[in-house]
C-alpha cells in the first residue's frame, strides 16, 4: 500500500508551541491557525490529512465532511466533547484525545476546592474586596479526621486521594473497575456506594460522564448524606445534578458546593453560581500551562506515531487500527479481511447475522478487532469505497450486516497452529475456516470441505466446486494456458458430500476466466494483496 502517512495537519486552536514543533521534526506540515470562523475552517480543512483541536473549535458532521482528505482528528484534552465522533466514524476518519494530559492539573483544583470549601476562602476574599473585615462571619472546619469520599478511582481520584490524606483526611470511595486491592495501594477503602453517603464529610467526583454517573449525586442520594456534606465536581457536569444540589444547598443538606463544569457552559441559569455556600470556576481543571503543554505534546507524539505507524495510543473509536500496527496481531486482520472478501464472493450479497468466532487461547478477545476486519473484506467485496476498520461496522450495520463475536476451542488443525478465526452465515451452507501459517492468511475449511494443506489467501485465487473425481483440472489449465495466465499454485480440499473444492493460484486476476464455469459445478475468482504489502507507513491501514 502507498505511503499515505499525514502531510498535511491544520492546529485550529491555541496549542502549545512544541506541538507544532513535534509533528514539524517529524516531517508534518502543521498549519498553526488558531481562530478561524467556521466558514474559514470549513475553507481551510479541504486540503488537510489531520486535524488538531483544543476547546473552541467544534468538529461538526459539517466540518468532517469538508475535509475530503481527512484520516485523523486530535483533541489536545480528555473527552472529546466537540468533536462529533459518530460523524468522523462513519467517513472512517480515527478520532483520538490526550485522557491522560490533564489529570495532575484537575486533580491540584480538585484539592484547592476542597480547601477553599473548607475555609470558605473565596467568599473571604471578596468580603475583603468589598472593604468588609467580616471575621464572624467565616468560620470554617479543619480538614484533618475528615472523611472525603472519592467516586471514581482513575488517574485524577487517586492523585486528589494521596494528596488531601497529607492532610490527614480519610480517604474512601468508589469504582466499579478497580479493585478494592489496588485503592487499597493508594490508601483509600472501598465500599458500596450505599455505605459511602452516610460517612463523608466531602464528596468529589472524578468519573466519566456516562448514563450510570449522570445525577449520581441526586434528590435521593442527597438525602442519605450526612447534613451539610460538601460536595466538589471538577470532572463533568451533570454528575451531579443541579437542581438537586440547588434543592439540597437551600435546606442545608449541602453546606457548600464547589463546581468547576456544568451541564450547559456558560450556564445560562445562574441560581447555582450565586448561591452563597457555592464557589466555582469556568471550567479551568486543565487550565494550566504544564497541562496543555503536556496534552500539547502528546497528541502530536499520537500523530506522528500514526504516520510513522508504531503506536496506536489515545484512540477513542479506533481499538481495532491499533491492533493492525502490533505485529502479532496485524497477520489475523488481514486474514479476517480476506475471509470476509472470500466469504462475499462465495455467498454473494451477505444479509443478516455473520457469526464471527475466535477459536483457541491465543484469540481470546479478539473478536473485537477481527470482527471490523471481516467486515471490511465483506464490505470491500460488495463494492464499498473508503472501508477501513474504523468504520467497517457501523457500514456493515447499516448495510443490513449484523456480525456477532464468539469464542469457541480451537480443533487442531493440519498446517494450523492452535488458533483459527471461523466465519459463518447461520441459515445457510457458508462456512470458512482460516488461520496463520507464520504471518501468512491461510484458508483450512470451506463449507465443510478441509483442505490437508492450507491454501494461502493472496494473490490472484481462482476456486471451484467439482463432482469428486471429476478431474476438470486439465480443461481448466487449458483455459489459463489460452488466456495467458500462469498457475503458480494448487490446492484441492477433501471430498464432502460428492464433492471437492479446488483452489489455483494464477499469475494474473482470473476475471477472464469465466469459461471455467462449464467445466466444474461453480467457480469464483477473487484477488488479494500480496501479504507483504500489508499496512506498513500507511496513516490509517486498513
Ligand atoms: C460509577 C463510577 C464511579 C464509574 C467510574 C467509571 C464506568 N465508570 N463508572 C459510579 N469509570 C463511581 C460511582
Amino acid at each position: 500500500m502507498a505511503r499515505a502517512a499525514l502531510g498535511s495537519v491544520l492546529l485550529s486552536d491555541p496549542l502549545d508551541p512544541c506541538c507544532a514543533q513535534l509533528l514539524r521534526a517529524a516531517g508534518i506540515r502543521a498549519r498553526e491557525q488558531p481562530g478561524l470562523s467556521p466558514p474559514q475552517l470549513l475553507a481551510e480543512i479541504q486540503d488537510c490529512d489531520g486535524l488538531i483541536v483544543r476547546s473552541a473549535t467544534k468538529v461538526t458532521a459539517e466540518v468532517i465532511e469538508a475535509g475530503k482528505k481527512l484520516q485523523v482528528i486530535g483533541r489536545a484534552g480528555t473527552g472529546v466533547d466537540n468533536v462529533d465522533v459518530e460523524a468522523a466514524t462513519r467517513r472512517g476518519i480515527l478520532v483520538m484525545n490526550t485522557p491522560t494530559g490533564n489529570s495532575l492539573s484537575a486533580a491540584e483544583l480538585t484539592c484547592g476546592m476542597i480547601l477553599c470549601l473548607a475555609r470558605q476562602i473565596p467568599q473571604a476574599a471578596a468580603s475583603m474586596k468589598d472593604g468588609k473585615w467580616a471575621r464572624k462571619q467565616f468560620m470554617g472546619t479543619e480538614l484533618h479526621g475528615k472523611s472525603l469520599g472519592i467516586l471514581g478511582l482513575g488517574r485524577i481520584g487517586r492523585e486528589v486521594a494521596t494528596r488531601m490524606q497529607a492532610f490527614g483526611m480519610k480517604t474512601i470511595g468508589y469504582d466499579p473497575v478497580i479493585t478494592p486491592e489496588d485503592s487499597a495501594a493508594f490508601g483509600v477503602q472501598q465500599l458500596p456506594l450505599e455505605r459511602i453517603w452516610p460517612l463523608c464529610d466531602f464528596i468529589t467526583v472524578h468519573t466519566p460522564l456516562l448514563p450510570s454517573t449522570t445525577g449520581l449525586l441526586n434528590d435521593s442520594t442527597f438525602a442519605k448524606c450526612r447534613r451539610g456534606v460538601q460536595v466538589v465536581n471538577c470532572a463533568r457536569g451533570g454528575i451531579v445534578d443541579e437542581g438537586a444540589l440547588l434543592r439540597a444547598l437551600q435546606s442545608g443538606q449541602c453546606g457548600g458546593a464547589a463546581l468547576d463544569v456544568f451541564t450547559e457552559e456558560p450556564p445560562r441559569d445562574r441560581a447555582l453560581v450565586n448561591h452563597p455556600n457555592v464557589i466555582c470556576c469556568p471550567h479551568l481543571g486543565a487550565s494550566t500551562r504544564e497541562a496543555q503543554r503536556r496534552c500539547g505534546k502528546e497528541i502530536a507524539q499520537q500523530f506522528v506515531g500514526l504516520a510513522l505507524g508504531t503506536a496506536l495510543a489515545g484512540a477513542v473509536n479506533g481499538q481495532a487500527l491499533g491492533c493492525a500496527l502490533d505485529p502479532q496481531t496485524r497477520p489475523w486482520i488481514a486474514l479476517g479481511r480476506a475471509l470476509g472478501l472470500l466469504l462475499q464472493t462465495l455467498a454473494g450479497p451477505v444479509q443478516g447475522a455473520l457469526q464471527v468466532c475466535t477459536l483457541g487461547a491465543p484469540l481470546q478477545k479478539a473478536g473485537t478487532y477481527l470482527s471490523p476486519a471481516v467486515a471490511t473484506g465483506l464490505l470491500e467485496g460488495a463494492g464499498h469505497k473508503h472501508v477501513n476498520l474504523v468504520n467497517a461496522l457501523l457500514l456493515a450495520q447499516e448495510a443490513g450486516v449484523k456480525v456477532t463475536a464468539t469464542e469457541g476451542e480451537a480443533v487442531p488443525e493440519p498446517g494450523g497452529g492452535d488458533s483459527a478465526l471461523q466465519l459463518a452465515l447461520p441459515g445457510t451452507p457458508f462456512k470458512l475456516v482460516g488461520s496463520l501459517q507464520g504471518s501468512t492468511p491461510v484458508l483450512q475449511e470451506l463449507n465443510g470441505a478441509a483442505f490437508p494443506q492450507p491454501v494461502p489467501l493472496a494473490g490472484h485465487l481462482l476456486l471451484y466446486r467439482a463432482p469428486a473425481g471429476a478431474s476438470p483440472l486439465p480443461a481448466v489449465l487449458g483455459l489459463l494456458g489460452a488466456a495467458q495466465v500462469r498457475l503458480q499454485s494448487y490446492h484441492g480440499s477433501r471430498a464432502v458430500r460428492g464433492e471437492e473444492w479446488s483452489c489455483l493460484g494464477l499469475s494474473e486476476p482470473a476475471g477472464a476466466l469465466a469459461g471455467a464455469a462449464h467445466h466444474v459445478t461453480e467457480a469464483f475468482a477473487l484477488s488479494l494483496e500480496p501479504c507483504a504489502a500489508a499496512s506498513r507507513g500507511a496513516a490509517l491501514p486498513r
